[in-house]
């Protein structure tokens, strides 16, 4: 009885909860980021959340009001910024993509869905260069070099290491991971990895287009997100 009276009470509680936190983000003005920003929220308020947790005296998390006492969510500030990049209004950004030609079988089709994906978001094909090298292992290198260029609101990184029955994989695979890595570190400039690491070819196929989508299209709406941001937010 106890355990049902609680259950419900928490489950008005969760969609208050998420009502205010949808109305904050909507009074704010809405866009594509902001309805995924209240998406993500309402991801979180669940009954399985660390974010409020059930204890004999009611719930335990300190951020938890109860309806009864008539309080403001501690989502209701208008002192708390939150900063986004959107997708929208992507016309304008100027992006590099390096492709390795190693496993061009994958590495292509992630370059089709990166281009089908601008495309879509409205960036101009002017905007976009695209340029190869070697294998994954070069790709560090190149991206430093252009986004210290100043040419490029974010370079798109896109290769597959596939382990095979090769020990080269783990070498190629960490040396991609941490050559991205370091190249947006030292350029200041968003760069994505989009380099597939796969145990075989045909699960590398299955994340350039096939049964697991397209990996380069998803890179590419990361790029224009932290691109947006970057642009909006970030700037000196
Ligand atoms: N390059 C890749 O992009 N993917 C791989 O799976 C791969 N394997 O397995 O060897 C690979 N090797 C080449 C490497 O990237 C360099 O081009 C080469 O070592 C020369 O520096």
């Amino acid at each position: 009885m106890a355990a049902t009276a609680s259950a419900s009470a928490s489950s008005s509680v969760l969609h208050r909860l998420h009502d205010d936190t949808s109305s904050l983000l909507s009074s704010r003005g809405t866009n594509h980021r902001s309805s995924s920003l209240s998406l993500l929220y309402s991801r979180k308020i669940s009954s399985t959340s660390p974010l409020i947790q059930f204890s004999p005296k009611g719930l335990s998390n300190p951020l938890f009001v109860a309806p009864a006492e008539k309080k403001k969510s501690p989502f209701q500030t208008e002192a708390v910024r939150q900063l986004t990049g959107f997708l929208t209004k992507a016309e304008g950004f100027r992006f590099a993509i390096v492709v390795a030609r190693f496993n061009e079988i994958v590495t292509k089709p992630l370059l089709e869905g990166a281009l089908d994906t601008f495309k879509k978001y409205s960036v101009r094909e002017e905007d976009i260069n695209v340029v190869w090298v070697p294998g994954s292992f070069e790709i560090g290198l190149v991206a430093q070099t252009l986004g210290k260029s100043g040419k490029y609101h974010a370079i798109l990184c896109i290769g597959a290491v596939v382990r095979g029955d090769t020990t080269h994989y783990d070498a190629v695979a960490n040396t991609a991971a941490s050559g991205v890595h370091s190249a947006a570190l030292n350029s200041g400039v968003p760069c994505i990895f989009g380099v597939l690491t796969c145990e075989d070819m045909d699960q590398a196929l299955n994340r350039a287009g096939g049964k697991a989508g397209n990996k380069g299209s998803e890179a590419a709406l990361t790029a224009i997100e932290m691109a947006s941001l970057f642009e909006h937010h970030l700037k000196d």
